[in-house]
């Protein structure tokens, strides 16, 4: 099985294979590159160039075959390099389950970050090897690798939860993680020196 499975599903037991992130049985798997976070880092020139020299993958989600339908349990497991653009850490796109619902994540190799925002509050959780950092309905979230080597991490949500990505495009995050020496500044997201002007806008998007 390489593709999305079709309910009624019967039970089955999924192989993780830690050195390279596969999964046995496997669903579809996602690319992200550079060029697929218009709009998402504060400095929309250190971004171009980024894009213009080699457009980095930035991060992959590979998706067991449980499909995205109601009652089911998807998971997959994100897979984010090491990296800063502009002094801001590589990062997800980070999204809003237009249906608020919980989810988990679980630290599986690497040092991370989980940045939650509910369009007025922000947390940040530290996530690490054997850490489950937990969602509640209506934080937006997005993951942030703050180490030097890839962060890696289990997601566990309910199948009829959605993607909303432009719902952080339009409202922001709350904060921003950049690089400060081997540390981390966590910096309000329109903070002065964080805020290079997008000229062209952002750009929605869907998953
Ligand atoms: C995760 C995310 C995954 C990639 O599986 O979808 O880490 O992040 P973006 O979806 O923001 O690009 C999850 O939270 N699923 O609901
Ligand atoms: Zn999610």
């Amino acid at each position: 099985m390489s593709t999305t499975a079709i309910p009624p599903l019967r039970p089955f037991a999924i192989r993780f294979g830690a050195d390279n992130a596969t999964l046995e049985p496997q669903g579809p798997t996602l690319t992200r590159r550079m060029s697929d976070l218009e709009g998402l880092f504060a400095d929309r020139h250190a971004w171009e160039q980024a894009v213009a020299s080699g457009d980095p993958v930035v991060y992959t989600v590979v998706s067991s075959p449980v499909p995205e339908v109601a009652r089911e349990l998807p998971q997959s497991i994100t897979t984010i390099q090491p990296g800063h653009t502009g002094g801001e850490f590589w990062m997800t796109k980070g999204h809003q389950h237009p249906d608020p619902q919980g989810e988990i994540y679980l630290g599986l190799a690497g040092r991370g970050g989980l940045l939650l925002f509910d369009g007025d509050r922000t947390e940040w959780l530290e996530i690490t090897p054997g850490v489950i950092g937990y969602i509640p309905p209506g934080w937006a979230h997005r993951s942030v690798n703050v180490g030097d080597e890839p962060y890696r991490f289990l997601a566990v949500y309910p199948g009829s939860a959605g993607h909303d990505y432009g719902w952080v495009l339009t409202h922001g995050m709350g904060l921003r993680a950049r690089r400060n020496g081997t540390g981390v500044d966590l910096v309000p997201f329109g903070a002065p020196g964080a805020t290079s002007a997008h000229p062209h806008g952002p750009t929605a998007s869907s998953h």
